[in-house]
């Protein structure tokens, strides 16, 4: 059964609104900013003084600096601390808010949009919808709702996530085109936008990338033969790259045939025990006719996300994190 998703509710207290803090999850991927950017955006032309941040890390990733709006965008420690509203976009929890998660408090009221299948409800009015290809789709439909136009500046944002988290418009469903469409027609730059976003990195990235596709390792008997490709990231191959240039490591990874569950064990360079995890599935017939929901798994190691990409955070030597992760797939 759906639950309403509360558009009108959200809606009415925007309106309503005297100030308002956009808040994006923590290492903030384009559906994150591109959702804050455009309710920034929005906000600003209808006079409500407008903040947009995240907790980590200091600077806005580089492929994003180019996005519409990014001027509303303050460091954490400028965040107002009380303020009318408080909107967490694309946030599962209140803990991808990092720091900026002691924001909630000096808020009158909290809106959660996002997509996320693990989402805690956190807000006092919440917008989720696991369904929702992206949390730049579920921004349409608010905007929708609000009799908001999407203008190109609006569209370029909401494109942004679109793109992204639909892996270039491979995992989608009835109506992403038909937004995809809408938000072209106000003469966006599609390929620019996702060229900007995914198919520009810089030189060094390459030899990265040969370095940690080369740890990579199969285990095809994992989770009943479904199979698990992993590879690790090790601080000292990976130094000098972004956060973002490491994450993407994974959507190569994860095209093993062999493996329909794909992981990328990412090291701190400060604690080098600790390891960020991303995983990825893909639908495959299971005996029990389902596919591998990742967010499981990841919730169980202390972690969330959606069904077909997630991640945790886990300590131990690389053994040990193969082993607890091996363990939590035979559950
Ligand atoms: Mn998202």
């Amino acid at each position: 059964m759906r639950e309403p998703l509360g558009l009108a509710t959200a809606v009415a207290a925007l309106q309503a609104a005297r100030s308002v803090t956009v808040l994006c999850h923590v290492q903030p991927d384009a559906d994150t900013i591109g959702s804050g950017l455009a309710l920034a955006l929005v906000l600003h032309r209808r006079g409500i003084p407008v903040q947009v941040s995240f907790a980590e890390p200091a600077e806005l990733p580089a492929s994003m600096r180019s996005l519409p709006g990014t001027g509303h965008v303050v460091a954490p420690a400028d965040v107002r601390t009380e303020v009318d509203l408080l909107v967490a976009v694309d946030c599962g929890s209140a803990g991808r808010l990092g720091a900026l998660a002691d924001r909630l408090a000096g808020a009158n009221s909290t809106i959660v949009i996002d997509h996320h299948r693990s989402n805690t409800r956190f807000g006092s009015i919440n917008v989720v919808d696991p369904g929702a290809e992206s949390t730049t789709s579920l921004m349409a439909q608010l905007f929708d709702e609000w009799d908001v136009p999407i203008d190109c500046d609006v569209a370029q944002c909401l494109y942004a996530g679109l793109v992204t988290d639909t892996g270039s418009f491979r995992w989608v469903r009835p109506g992403t085109h038909a937004l995809a469409e809408r938000l072209l027609a106000t003469g966006i730059d599609g390929a620019e936008i996702a060229r900007t976003l995914m198919d520009c990195h810089p030189f060094g990235w390459l030899s990265m990338l040969s370095r940690v596709l080369a740890t990579a390792r199969l285990v095809p008997g994992a989770h009943d033969g479904v199979g698990l490709v992993y590879a690790f990231a090790y601080c000292n191959e990976v130094q000098g790259m972004s956060s973002e240039e490491v994450d993407s490591v994974i959507d190569i990874v994860r095209t093993s045939a062999e493996a329909a569950i794909a992981a990328v064990f990412k090291q701190s360079c400060t604690t080098p025990d600790r390891w960020t995890v991303s995983l990825r599935s893909r639908y495959v017939a299971l005996h029990a006719g389902d596919s591998v929901d990742v967010a499981e798994v990841a919730t169980m190691l202390g972690g969330g996300g959606h069904r077909f990409a997630a991640g945790y955070t886990g300590y131990g030597t690389p053994d040990d994190m193969v082993a607890a992760l091996l363990t939590a797939l035979d559950m």
